[in-house]
């Protein structure tokens, strides 16, 4: 059985996120984590030769393959979206940060806070789980515990304002084009 499905690297080491998001969170979040979606992900599609993750999250009705493929996906996405390079952040982005950050910090539970593109207009959403937002995806946020609590325990909103030190908005750019 080939695994379709691969965890991709990091795309800068486990450390150079640090001080922002330390450096064991980032180990178990990508090698445990998202690791486990990927593991579970191949483990419940063991046949299928549909590797497409998008058509899969669009179609499948069995919820625990959607939540790993939405894991997977969402988290692909996020390490995508981090840099510790602190580049120059985008304006349009900047002007909503107050907002995504009271959307980030109202989600009861797990979820993620996003910015996507709906008819050409920038949104700010969430989603609960590992839910997929609709629209294009700009930017976004993991706020479940397991992106923070090491470091943050209960401080959810010290970690949201943390992330806006090493977004990477090289890619930010790239999805706003
Ligand atoms: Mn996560």
């Amino acid at each position: 059985m080939s695994k379709m499905f691969i965890l991709p690297d990091l795309p800068y080491s486990f450390d150079a996120l640090e001080p922002y998001i330390d450096t064991l969170t980032m180990q178990i979040h990508h090698d445990k984590h998202h690791g486990g979606y990927v593991k579970n992900l191949n483990d419940l599609l063991p046949d299928k030769s549909d590797a497409d993750l998008l058509n899969i999250l669009q179609t499948s009705t069995d919820q625990k393959i959607l939540n790993n493929a939405g894991g997977h996906y969402n988290h692909s996405l996020f390490w995508k979206l981090l840099s510790p390079k602190h580049l120059a952040p985008s304006p349009k982005i900047m002007a909503l940060k107050e907002e995504f950050n009271k959307k980030a910090l109202s989600i009861f539970g797990s979820g993620w806070a996003w910015i996507t593109i709906i008819n050409n207009q920038l949104t700010i959403s969430n989603t609960t789980n590992q839910g997929v937002p609709k629209g294009k995806i700009i930017l976004g946020l993991d706020v479940w515990e397991h992106a923070y609590y090491l470091k943050y325990q209960n401080r959810r909103a010290e970690y949201i304002d943390a992330f806006w030190n090493i977004i990477n908005w090289d890619e930010v750019d790239r999805n706003l084009s």
